[in-house]
């Protein structure tokens, strides 16, 4: 799906502003239909949960609404009207005036609606959108919802973060001729010196199709026609991890000698491969360093910030990261598009999240159900992952610094039902995109015994919390425990192994000598033992620490104002460990840390295993 974008024959509005908000009033039932009620006002982009000082509207489980005017500009006769949502998070309704006109589910991809039959150019019109925040078994992530005893309608849900909801990215209102691209697809690779870029265009009519390329200084150097074939760039400059380079692909539609549509598109020459246990791009070894994220910030949620995107960005450079994840859901666009450009490698993961009932074991006394089954996580369930993952690949897919998929994070994988689950998925990720490796994110009770679904994956990502959820504060044990569990994966497998989670929390400002969890130390003790295992194992391609910032998590026991494994804070300011990643990252430039203690450690022979520990993690989470 191509992002709106200001060219020759395309002009663009952007509808960020105030809106009018009102949550849903069971007196109004068609609220559309006129001027919201009340006096409130949300900002766009922003999740509303945390903007009001109101419970009710921060707990609300159900529609809320946003309303405002909009002209179309009197020059767009002739051409198509669109709007352009790029997240309704979880669900969307987009009235013009009184009439439906889109409706979405999944809350963190774009979707659009042609208006051009309900308006004319010149007019201005009501723009009513409806945002649900419901999460069920038939949507991904999944949820549950409940009725208290005084009937209030409750979200429950089996990931931490805070299921902030509402309009977080940016609104758009475009015009496109009649006769117009509809999509463009990339995908380079490398000969010698030679960048071969297969592309191939989709059109609304049958019309001749022209593309070229441009280099970052504008000039031509290569040109085809045809809405499919092989483009060549002689002495190529490729998107290197940390170099980014990008060329510009301008593809025009044409009707004689006029251009009747053009859409740039940008995109890096690069290649992406795993061989036995190498993660290469661009053929070389690239060992990821860096962080799962999240979008959270204080009040807007996860509302797209540019300026915080710009800090984060300098942050992850000052602190020698060369990637991240994006744990867990696909980020906004404008996320990616800054990643091409300043050369961060990105793991763009889906938003299943959640896709695990064994975590609700443990202090409720009461057994978990199966994960899948036709009562709990089924087709329903299945299908709506396929329809992410097809809307997630269809946006990202020309992404340069998008070199794998994660399909999802902590399923049970370990449960009966999980292949059949994952393999048609993976199958169909396999189809949108046969150049990118594919992953998930392995929950702490999958081990390498009873893991159903690691063969169909390409890469091992593996979520651990040794020394934290379980051998807390005991790093010695957590140390032998942890190594024993992932040479385990690796001899299993023989496929390339990274550590997609580890973290501690902590208190800034909360220090200790011992071994004391919490404490700024211990962090640093916690990274500083996992990164003694990484370097011990062959095959380990790399280590994203589980979480780059603090970040709002639901209401519960087991937290103090949300997650607290941030390096840095909510607010972006570092904690001590950030000192130790910056000392171990910095000057790497994607290469695995040199080990400098090859000290083998004594692997317990007592029969006690990873998988044994596993359940002490069911009462710890
Ligand atoms: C992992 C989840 C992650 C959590 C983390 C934690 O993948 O989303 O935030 O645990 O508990 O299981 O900190």
């Amino acid at each position: 799906m191509l992002k709106p974008r200001s060219t020759i024959t395309r002009e663009l509005i952007n509808l960020d502003g105030l809106w009018r908000f009102a949550v849903e009033n069971p007196n109004v039932p068609e609220p559309w239909k006129g001027v919201l009620g009340g006096n409130l006002e949300a900002a766009v982009p922003s999740s509303y949960n945390d903007l009001f000082a109101d419970q009710k509207i921060r707990d609300h489980v159900g529609w809320v609404w946003y309303q405002r005017t909009v002209r179309v500009p009197r020059g767009w006769t002739g051409e198509r009207v669109l709007l352009r949502l790029d997240a309704a998070t979880h669900e969307g309704k987009v009235y013009v005036d009184d009439v439906l006109v889109a409706r979405h589910v999944g809350g963190y991809t774009p979707f659009e609606a042609d208006i051009t039959d309900h308006l004319s150019p010149g007019d201005e019109f009501r723009l009513t959108v409806g945002v649900n925040n419901e999460l069920t078994s038939a949507t991904i992530p999944p949820g549950s919802i409940s009725v208290s005893q005084d009937g209030r309608r409750q979200q429950t849900y089996l990931h931490d973060f805070y299921n902030y909801a509402g309009l977080a990215r940016s609104v758009w209102l475009y015009s496109k001729p009649e006769r117009h691209i509809s999509d463009i697809t990339v995908v380079t690779g490398v000969i010698g010196r030679t960048g071969v870029i297969d592309y191939s265009v989709e059109t609304s009519h049958k019309t001749p199709v022209r593309v070229r390329v441009l280099d970052a200084a504008g000039h031509e150097v290569s040109s085809a026609e045809g809405t499919q074939g092989t483009l060549t760039i002689e002495d190529v400059s490729l998107w290197r991890p940390g170099v980014a380079y990008l060329y510009n692909l301008v593809v025009e539609l044409l009707d004689g000698e006029d251009v009747i549509d053009s859409y740039t598109e940008p995109f890096g020459v690069r290649t992406v491969e795993v061989r036995g246990t190498q993660f290469l791009i661009n053929g070389e070894p690239f060992y990821f360093t860096g962080f799962g994220k999240h979008e959270d910030t204080a009040v807007r949620g996860k509302g797209h910030d540019n300026a915080y995107l710009v800090h984060d960005f300098q942050l992850l450079d000052w602190v020698g990261a060369n990637s991240f994840r994006t744990s867990h859901y696909p980020y906004a666009e404008e996320v990616l598009e800054f990643a091409d450009r300043h050369g961060i490698v990105v793991v763009d993961e889906t938003a299943a999240v959640g896709l695990n009932l064994g975590v609700q074991g443990g202090l409720t006394g009461v057994g978990p159900k199966p994960t899948f089954s036709p009562e709990t996580f089924n087709h329903e369930t299945q299908a709506a992952h396929a329809q992410h993952l097809r809307e997630v690949i269809s946006r990202d897919k020309n992404h340069p610094s998008v070199v794998m998929w994660s399909i999802a994070n902590e399923p049970a994988s370990n449960e009966d039902g999980a292949r059949e689950f994952f393999e048609p998925l993976v199958q169909l990720a396999r189809e949108l995109d046969p150049t990118r490796p594919l992953t998930y994110a392995a929950v702490m009770f999958a081990t390498f015994q009873n893991d159903k679904i690691a063969d169909l994956f390409d890469v091992l990502s593996i979520n651990r919390y040794y020394g934290w959820y379980i051998f807390t504060g005991d790093l010695q044990s957590a140390e032998i425990y942890l190594e024993r569990d992932l040479r385990g994966w690796v001899e299993a497998f023989g496929k390339p192994i990274m550590m997609s989670e580890y973290g501690a929390d902590t208190m800034p400002g909360q220090h200790s000598i011992w071994d004391m969890p919490w404490s700024e130390e211990y962090q640093q003790s916690f990274l500083d033992m996992n990164h003694r295992v990484f370097d011990r194992i062959d095959g380990f391609v790399g280590e994203h620490v589980w979480n780059f910032a603090d970040f709002q998590t639901s209401n519960g026991i087991h937290r103090v104002d949300g997650n607290r494994k941030g390096v840095f804070s909510r607010d972006r300011k570092p904690k001590a460990s950030a000192h130790t990643l910056r000392a171990r990252w910095t000057g790497l430039n994607g290469a695995k840390p040199s080990v400098d203690d090859t000290e083998e450690t004594e692997v317990l022979e007592n029969g006690t295993t990873g998988l044994d520990a596993a359940p002490a993690l069911e009462g710890a989470k």
